[in-house]
């Protein structure tokens, strides 16, 4: 319930970190609901997606961001750092996840970019379910943290929710004073339609092995909630016609078992029963072809 619209606090809040940090694990948790998709694999968010938690004095908006990672030449991983870049930009304070215990060459170059854009920032040191005793941390919090950088650093576990709680009352304190940006019932500015390509890809993610599920896209071709069950249609493009062969596996077993993982989150996402049909189709050089990357919303 919003009531004293005076004493309400407002903004962005971007989660930024080199991939597989937690940052999604975190909105997920933050939000209380799965709004971006996880997986064990880096890499696995590709655009930016907001997730709102709005309590009694705060509305806070998260920005899910790709990790930030060393691009090459394809335009899709550019996007992704550019998407990063932008909720920097963008964000009133700036929350950079690390992994408790390791920091790399691409943290350090987050924490530089963050200094760059000279917003408010807080550490967030992740895993710390991973850490058995904390104590154990304390050198390598004193090697690689300097304190005078961020307005707080807390020690969180994504996973089990430990040290959330301190986060969204620190971030809550941080935020301009200012009216709710989305109304106070919505969690996420994405719509079903995205979130069904993301969970079908976050299955390709999963079962599909080594370089072949980075050259995955989902594009769905058909939601058509009049329908009982609700029909999807979605194409699955791959880079290579060798790859269309791995998709589709042994007379099809590696799609079915996708299509069947697939469709059981999908009934979770929308709360009805979903009938999926699914394509494989090839697109030779898509991850660097701009009108498709356009199309599809990776770029402007
Ligand atoms: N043990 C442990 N694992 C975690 C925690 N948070 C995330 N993970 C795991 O770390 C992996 C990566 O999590 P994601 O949330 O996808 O990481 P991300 O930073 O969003 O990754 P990209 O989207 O690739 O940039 C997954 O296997 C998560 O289950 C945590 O607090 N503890
Ligand atoms: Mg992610």
């Amino acid at each position: 319930m919003i009531t004293e619209t005076e004493t309400f606090h407002s903004g962005f809040v971007a989660l930024v970190g080199r991939p597989n940090v937690g940052k999604s694990t975190l909105l997920n948790r933050l939000v209380g609901q799965k709004i971006s998709i996880v997986t064990h694999k880096p890499q696995t968010t590709r655009q930016r997606i907001n997730g709102i938690v709005t309590t009694d004095n705060a509305q806070v908006v998260f920005i899910d961001t790709p990790g930030i990672h060393v691009a090459g030449g394809k335009l899709l991983n550019q996007s992704m750092n550019r998407a990063a870049q932008e909720a920097l930009d963008d964000a009133d304070v700036i929350v950079q996840m690390v992994i408790a215990g390791q920091w790399r060459p691409l943290d350090e170059q987050v924490q530089q970019q963050i200094q760059a854009s000279g917003r408010p920032a807080l550490l967030v040191v992740n895993k710390i379910d991973q850490v058995k005793q904390r104590q154990e941390l304390l050198p390598w919090l004193e090697e690689h943290v300097d304190a005078g950088l961020w307005r707080k650093v807390l020690l969180v576990s994504a996973r089990n929710g430990s040290g959330v709680d301190d986060l969204m009352v620190s971030l809550g304190e941080l935020l301009p004073a200012g009216p709710p940006l989305y109304p106070e019932e919505q969690v996420s500015d994405r719509n079903l339609r995205f979130m069904a390509a993301e969970l079908i890809r976050e299955q390709l993610l999963r079962y599909l092995h080594k370089e072949l599920p980075y050259g995955v896209h989902v594009q769905i071709e058909r939601f058509d909630e009049q329908t009982k069950p609700l029909e999807i249609d979605a194409v699955i493009w791959v880079e290579r016609a060798s790859h269309k062969g791995m998709v589709i596996g042994k007379q099809g077993a590696m799609l079915k078992q996708i299509g069947k993982a697939s469709r059981l989150q999908l009934n979770r996402l929308i709360g009805r029963p979903v009938h999926l049909s699914l394509w494989v189709s090839v697109r030779p050089g898509w991850q660097s072809n701009p009108q498709t990357l356009r199309d599809s919303g990776f770029i402007d």
